[in-house]
């Protein structure tokens, strides 16, 4: 707990002031990030049924919890870029008048905190006072919120410090909307899906979220501040902020290179960061090591490079999945210190989910609280319950994920679910044309957000639900970003979801997606070969280390083919094209020109 008497931000006093007098918690506590401080909040929620601790053994310091179950991923509906102008919110996203959306606010804040504490947390994204890391405060009553931020970002005294008198940070207005007018009011999760709101008001830097508790909409510096409002600073001050993961691939002579990958919500960026490559490459010496896994901030530094830091310090990772087999990185960083939201519960305490291991155990509580049986029909955990685990406990952390300046980056891969016509891997010719694969990037829609999972969706950069601004801008912001760099990374777009004509996916995915980082990595040096296609650069079956891996050629042959018809179609929104870049408009008539 930090002492309110020792802040100096005049500021942030007058902003936490005028938001209690309107939201009328029973009390106001500023947080200081201390294992202490989540200790006394874990044991209050507790008490109070909000949580369970889980078997001390089998996960150390860790505790479970269930939300309510109208709460249980992003809202896209209810997410609004309320920048001043519609055009500036551009055709993708939601949009109000800031004047209207703070009224509609106004009225749901007045005594939305009865009968709550008000947490205050002071936070970086990035590293305390790095060069490119941001100062926010989010304002919250969940409890639950206060001990997932102190594992997403970096929550310390030492924040308010460098705040000093006059520094600035995001101010991030939380609230579950759900004030305890009654004894009834007060349960396990409160919201409040009925008016619930995530609103960005981006020139303003500012952040309002109303009536959720859960992921995106409830940890504000993650996707509203560390995307939709970083995306809009980025705009302003020459810098990206990207739906991407950050890895680092060693090569057998040392030689390191980093890489991003920006794929849509629930499509592998988890399984990607923290990849191990298969045996055999690892006996050659392979490794791969991991940054971050679902935000970069990539910024051009003096020697003409792109440099990306993770600015989270934590994983929100999908938890049904995620086994030993597919990702025992991701498992050893959940193994403590974690929580647990959504999963199922064993009689022992402990947590289990779909893809864990191939039989359920016994005797399950499902992520409802029921006694759980295949013959429900239904998943025991949800298929977008999560684990927020602190970055410190991967295995696979890179030596330099937390340099300040970030790592030079050389390799940028887009891609999504793409059951077909959409090949393995193909490298673009040059930075516009990777733009464009980003921009006519498609994708099923996963449980991550509400919709119809599976539905095939444009998803420019895996941006659309994430963007601060116009869409159309921000991909002529991308493509400008390229312009004059001493270094452009070399473009990618991947698709490691290409089923065949039974339903199976054609590639096994997971570690041996290391063959196609090794082949693109060594590309980048010039040391890989590549045929040409109308659609970009496409490695032959001898350009792919298969040590290890029984794939023929046949099989790869068919992998690799693509759909003239699915790779002509333009997914984006008519009123998005129009508005696209000319430099964009130019690549899809080259294309439409080298497939005729
Ligand atoms: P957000 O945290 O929502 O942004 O998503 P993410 O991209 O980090 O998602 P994550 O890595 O957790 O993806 C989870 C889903 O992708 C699980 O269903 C995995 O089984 C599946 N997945 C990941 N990598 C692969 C792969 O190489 N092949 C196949 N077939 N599935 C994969
Ligand atoms: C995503 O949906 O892309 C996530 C999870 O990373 S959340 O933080 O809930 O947005
Ligand atoms: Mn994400």
């Amino acid at each position: 707990m930090i002492d309110p008497n020792t802040i100096k931000n005049k500021a942030l006093l007058a902003w936490v002031d005028g938001i209690a007098k309107i939201t009328t918690p029973d009390k106001v506590q500023f947080c200081d990030g201390s294992q202490e401080e989540a200790d006394a909040l874990f044991k209050m929620m507790m008490d109070k049924g909000v949580c369970i601790k889980l078997n001390e053994e089998k996960h150390p310091n860790s505790y479970y919890f269930r939300s309510d179950p109208r709460d249980v991923a992003r809202v896209e509906s209810r997410t609004f870029i309320c920048s001043k102008s519609k055009r500036d919110a551009g055709p993708t996203n939601n949009w109000m008048d800031p004047k209207e959306m703070k009224a509609k606010l106004h009225d749901l804040m007045q005594g939305c905190m009865k009968g709550r504490t008000m947490y205050v947390i002071p936070f970086s994204m990035g590293p305390i006072g790095g060069p490119i890391s941001q100062i926010g405060v989010e304002i919250t009553d969940s409890p639950y919120v206060v001990v997932n931020m102190r594992i997403m970002a970096r929550v310390s005294p030492k924040v308010l410090e460098l705040l000093g008198e006059n520094g600035k940070f995001v101010p991030c207005f939380h609230s579950v909307g759900k004030p305890i007018n009654s004894p009834e009011d007060d349960v396990a999760w409160p919201c409040n899906p009925d008016n619930t709101y995530i609103a960005h008001f981006p020139e303003e830097r500012l952040i309002m979220s109303i009536g959720s508790g859960y992921g995106g909409n409830a940890l504000l510096g993650k996707k509203c501040l560390s995307l939709r409002i970083a995306s809009a600073m980025g705009k302003d001050e020459g810098w990206l902020a990207e739906h991407m993961l950050i890895l680092g691939v060693k090569e057998p002579n040392g030689r390191k290179t980093y890489v991003t990958a920006a794929f849509p919500s629930a499509c592998g960026k988890t399984n990607f960061a923290m990849l191990i490559p298969p045996a055999e490459m690892r006996e050659e010496g392979w490794e791969v090591s991991c940054v971050g896994d679902d935000i970069a901030w990539i910024k051009p530094a003096a020697d003409g490079k792109l440099y990306a830091i993770n600015p989270e310090n934590g994983f929100f990772g999908v938890a049904p999945g995620t086994s030993v087999k597919t990702n025992p990185n991701a498992m050893a960083s959940c193994s403590r210190d974690s929580i647990f939201t959504n999963v199922a519960l064993t009689e022992d305490g402990d947590v289990w989910w779909e893809g864990m291991t191939k039989e359920p155990p016994a005797n399950l509580t499902d992520w409802k609280g029921r006694k759980w049986s295949k013959d429900l029909g239904e998943p025991a955990a949800h298929p977008n319950s999560r684990f927020t685990a602190p970055i410190r406990n991967c295995p696979s952390l890179d030596e330099n994920a937390d340099r300040l300046e970030g790592v030079p980056i050389s390799v940028m891969i887009v891609g999504g679910r793409r059951p077909n016509g959409i090949p393995l891997v193909f490298e673009a010719f040059n930075w516009t044309h990777g733009i464009y694969l980003g921009a006519m990037m498609g994708s099923e829609l996963t449980a991550a957000a509400e919709g119809t999972v599976g539905k095939l969706r444009s998803d420019p950069m895996a941006m659309l639900p994430f963007c601060g601004y116009n869409m159309a801008d921000y991909l002529g912001h991308l493509v400008k970003m390229g312009k004059g760099l001493e270094l452009t990374p070399h473009f990618y777009h991947v698709n490691w979801f290409r089923k065949d004509r039974d339903g199976n996916f054609m590639w096994p995915g997971f570690g041996d997606n290391a063959r196609v980082l090794a082949w693109m990595v060594k590309r980048v040096h010039g040391e890989a070969g590549a045929k040409e296609t109308a659609i970009g650069n496409m490695p032959s079956y001898e350009d792919i280390n298969w040590k290890g891996l029984d794939y023929n050629k046949d099989d790869f042959a068919a992998l690799m083919t693509f759909d003239p018809e699915i790779v002509a179609t333009q997914p984006l929104k008519d009123e998005l094209y129009e508005q696209l870049p000319e430099s964009l408009k130019i690549e899809r008539a080259a294309l439409l020109e080298r497939l005729s």
